[in-house]
Order: C-alpha cells, then structure tokens, then sequence
C-alpha cells in the first residue's frame, strides 16, 4: 500500500481524534525516519520528546531484545528482576527516595494527584473529601476525565464531563495568584515546568524559585510534571534544575521508556510514597520487567551520553540561529534546551502551511495552539543536521512556498 492508501484505511476504521501530517513512516534510526515510499524525514518532533535517545537507540534495543528472551509481564501480584534495579538507578540519578512505576504519562499524573490527596488527608489533616490541588490555566497533563476536567481547553474538555472536583486555576507563572488560591485545604500544586502544548511557554525568571517558597511555607506539595520536559530535553536532566524545584512528587514519563515502550512513574520521599498501601493504588503493566529493563537502559543512555549538556548547548545555538533569520512571519522564539517554540504572527496565519512546508523539503515539526512550531528534535542530533534544517527552516519561514493570506 502507499501513504494514501495506508492514511485512507485509518480513516475508515479508526476514530477521527487527530489531524497528522501525511505521512506514512515505517522506519527510524537516530534523528531520521522514513516514509513507506521510501522518503527520509528529520524528525523535529521526536513523538513529544519520547524519543530523547533518537529513534532505536542500539543500547536500548538491545536491552528490549535481551528482556524480551527471558521475561517481559510478570504483574504486580509477583516480584520481578528488573523493576528493583530500575527504580533504584531512578531514584539515585534524581536524588528521590522512592519511585513508583506505571506506564503512560496520564496515569503518573493521576497516581501523583492520588498520593497528594491521601497525603492531604492523613498527614496535612485536609476533612475528608475536601482535598484542593492547585493547577495552571493552559495546562497539558493527559487526557482522563480527571485531567481533561482541569483543563482550560475547550478542544480536550468538553463534551466529557461531569467532572472531578478539586482543583482550582491560576494563571500560569503568577505567584501572587499561586499565594492567593492557597487555602488549608490545598495539598499541592500540579505544574508544567515549561508548558508544551501551550505552546512551548517559559514561565518568567524566578516563577519556579518563588513557587517552591510558597508551597513549602504553606505546607502544600510542588508536584512536578517533567513528562514533556524532563530527561535532557531542555537541557538539564529535569527542567526544574534549572531553579531548584524538582518538586515534592516529580512525574516522568515519555522518554522514560527510550522511544519503545510506555514507561512512566512517579518520584517522592517516604512519606509521601507511604501513603500507598497494598490494594489502593497499581496497574497490570507498571513496572513490568521488558519496561523497567528498557527504562533501565533508557536512563543510561541519557547520562552516559550527557545527552542534556548535548541539548543545552545545542538549544542555546539553533535558538541563536532561528533568531537571527530575517522573516516577516516571525514573531519571536522561545525555549529552553531543544524544546523550542518559533512563534508565527498572527498575521501571517497559522502555522500549519509552515509544517507542512518544512514537511515538503523532509523535515517533520508539528505546530500547536495555532500560532507555534514546536522542534523538538531527538537529542542525538548531529550539529550539521540543525544546520541543514536551519537552511529549510529559513526558506520556508520567510515565505517562498507558504501562501499567506
Ligand atoms: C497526545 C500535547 C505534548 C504531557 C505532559 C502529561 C502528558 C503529556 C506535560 C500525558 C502528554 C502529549 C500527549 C500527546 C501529545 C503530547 C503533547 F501536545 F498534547 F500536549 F507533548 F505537548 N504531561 N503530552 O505533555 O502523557 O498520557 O500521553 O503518556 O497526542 O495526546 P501520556
């Protein structure tokens, strides 16, 4: 079949919940990817930075082939070989105590919104069922009903209620709000450390510092949510390394599993992962041992290969090098690390026609809210191939092929 055909089938039998670039890839290697056809694509998206590691990382794949042979799903009704030695090197490379193990990044966020709450209850002295958790306005943490019911998206939200209630909207990067809301029901405080489908925005300077004052002077937990932006991706290992708020509860996912396998979780001290008891909380699949033996080796990678020093000095470079390109349809770029936002004028229509140019000269980025292009290539990603894509990035943003209107 052909990309046509192959992107017909799955409209005929599948929900209509996304709207891609046409393209049909059957193929990756590092920072590349190939279409059925044959045509290779850079891929500026890297699944939403799942792929940190670059696509089939051999080190990775070697883990998933030898797990594969020997154990993949054992349940947590029995203990397993590899989840240990996972969750140990977790906790050690990211100075938390305990982790808990799971699979998608949605369900971290609920286990992280579980254990706050109980934490609230037992610990804190919250009156049952009265638990409050502070979110931002724009957030992006899953789709549950749970989530969605917290998100400011109409898109995501509605039509899927009745909703959780709980939580309570700030404004994103405001600290005078995040004071304000604060009530002696508050347990935590649940953020982005940058907002990614919000369009790659960055909190103003000291938002994170002040945050982390307020929620401890308050005795509300920072739950951290570095499933986009953590593991190398905006240059550091976590992006709250960047202020010192890794957070009470940090979540992690995406590339936790090395771009082949969902593997997520959450870190915390004792207390807080205490609140667990046997029956209140699991999953059949978290901590399975072939995800733990991937994720064992999906962690190695990005700390032997200093992969958020690579993107660090990287971002700093191609955010430098998109900045200095000479478009009218630029409004400006922001970021941190290779997670990067170019954002199109308003004027100049939406972004969508930029992608599907730079898709047209075999570079795959995917705008969001509009106005954005976000690049967030795999972290492996050779100099001279950011060059090459800046060369296409500066053509297509200034115009030649996109017709605005
Ligand atoms: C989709 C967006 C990115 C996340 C943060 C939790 C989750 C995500 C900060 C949930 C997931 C996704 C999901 C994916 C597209 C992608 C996305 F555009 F939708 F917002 F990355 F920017 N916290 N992000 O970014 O993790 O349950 O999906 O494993 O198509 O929904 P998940």
């Amino acid at each position: 079949m052909n990309s046509h055909e192959y992107i017909t089938q799955v409209d005929r039998v599948s929900a209509h919940n996304y709207h891609p670039l046409p393209v049909v890839l059957e193929r990756g290697e590092g920072a590349w990817v190939w279409d059925v056809e044959g045509v290779k694509y850079l891929d500026m998206l890297s699944a939403y930075s799942a792929v940190n590691q670059g696509h089939r990382h051999p080190r990775i794949i070697a883990a998933l082939k030898a797990q594969a042979d020997k154990l993949t799903l054992t349940s947590r009704a029995f203990h397993n070989d590899q989840m240990g030695p996972f969750l140990e090197d977790l906790c050690k490379s990211t100075g938390f105590e305990r982790a808990l193990p799971m699979n998608t990044g949605a369900e971290a966020v609920e286990t992280a919104i579980k254990a706050a709450r109980k934490w609230g209850y037992k610990v804190k002295g919250v009156p049952e069922g009265q638990a409050e958790i502070i979110v931002c306005d724009d957030n992006f943490h899953g789709r549950t009903t749970t989530i969605v019911g917290f998100s400011s998206d109409h898109g995501s939200r509605d039509g899927f209620g009745p909703f959780t209630p709980g939580f309570v909207a700030i404004p994103y990067g405001d600290t005078d709000a995040l004071a304000a809301a604060i009530t002696p029901n508050t347990v935590g405080f649940l953020v982005e450390p940058i907002q990614g489908e919000a369009g790659v925005v960055v909190p103003p300077e000291g938002f994170f510092a002040k945050a982390v004052e307020i929620c401890k002077d308050n005795n509300v937990l920072l739950i951290n949510d570095e499933i986009q932006t953590g593991l190398g991706r905006t240059g550091k290992l976590f992006c709250g390394d960047w202020d010192g708020s890794r957070g009470d509860i940090m979540i992690v996912g995406k590339a936790l599993g090395g771009g082949v396998i969902a593997v997520s979780g959450i870190l915390s001290n004792s207390e807080i992962m205490d609140m667990f008891t046997p029956g209140d909380h699991g999953s059949t699949f978290g901590g399975n041992p072939l995800g733990a033996a991937v994720g064992r080796a999906a962690l190695d990678v990005i700390l032997e290969e200093d992969l958020a020093g690579r993107s660090n000095e990287l971002g700093n470079w191609f955010m430098d090098e998109l900045r200095s390109i000479d478009s009218p349809h630029i409004d400006h770029v922001r970021g941190r690390g290779l997670m990067v936002g170019l954002v199109i004028k308003t004027d100049s229509g939406p972004a969508r026609p930029f992608c599907e140019g730079l898709k047209d000269r075999g570079i795959l980025a995917k705008e969001t809210h509009e106005q954005v292009i976000r690049f967030a290539p795999p972290l492996v990603i050779e100099k001279e191939t950011l060059e090459w894509a800046l060369s296409h990035i500066a053509e297509v943003v200034q115009g030649a092929e996109v017709a605005v209107g």
